[in-house]
């Protein structure tokens, strides 16, 4: 029988230095990955976190992993607990951690290994303001997410916070691969908007991001 091994997305895009976005790699796996984010969602449900500057973040988060994403009061910090459960968070499925391992290797990252996967939910006017990703201990390791659901306008820009940013359509299975310089650029997403919606979820996106922490 013909192999022709994992398919080649149909576009791969360079969005930034060693950023890649991979036009609907996850496609043929969104229901698998809608389903899998409904169980984990079962046991670490989605909660509003307020950060330490006491602003409640608009999009609803949980984690699944090793480690997952903690904001309050006192700081961030990756935590092997859920704090609402004091359980270790779901463990990341075989589905998931795949995907992200193949997508990091289409982009040219060999042997990527998530230990934290870090799941957003947008309603209607969710947004994330500009921000680094700086709690990962390794910046070498690339960061890959996965878009499901209603599409957003993704903000992506420099070093600095006063870079100029380009704007790019988040779309149901894109998936993006942030590594090299571009790991440690500002970026954030526009408010999801009033009549952003998908068949399958409704005016609701869904964002994973696969980080090696440690
Ligand atoms: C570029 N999430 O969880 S995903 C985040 O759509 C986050 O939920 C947004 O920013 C979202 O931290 C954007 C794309 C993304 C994720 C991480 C990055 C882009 C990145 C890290 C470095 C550079
Ligand atoms: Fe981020």
């Amino acid at each position: 029988m013909l192999d022709l091994g994992a398919p080649e997305p149909a576009t791969k895009q360079q969005i930034g230095p060693d950023a890649w976005l991979l036009k609907g790699f996850a496609l043929s796996d969104a229901d698998a990955l809608l389903a899998a984010i409904e169980q984990i969602a079962a046991q670490a449900p989605f909660r509003h976190q307020v950060t330490p500057g006491g602003y409640t973040m608009s999009a609803a988060m949980s984690s699944c992993g090793a480690y997952g994403w903690v904001t309050d009061r006192h700081g961030y910090r990756y935590s092997p607990q859920d704090p609402q459960s004091n359980q270790p968070w779901p463990a990341i499925p075989a589905l998931f951690a795949e995907l992200a391992e193949r997508a990091a290797h289409s982009a040219g990252f060999a042997h990527f290994a998530p230990e934290a996967c870090l799941i957003n939910r947008y309603t209607t006017g969710a947004r994330m303001g500009l921000h680094q990703d700086k709690d990962e201990q390794d910046f070498t390791a690339p960061i890959v997410s996965i878009s499901l659901g209603a599409p957003i306008t993704f903000l992506f820009g420099g070093p600095n916070r006063s870079d100029p940013t380009s704007r790019w359509l988040l779309e149901h299975g894109d998936v993006v691969v942030w590594g090299g310089v571009s790991r440690l650029y500002f970026h954030g997403v526009s408010p999801l908007g009033k009549k952003a919606s998908h068949p399958t979820t409704g005016a609701v996106r869904y964002n994973l991001t696969f980080r090696k922490v440690r």
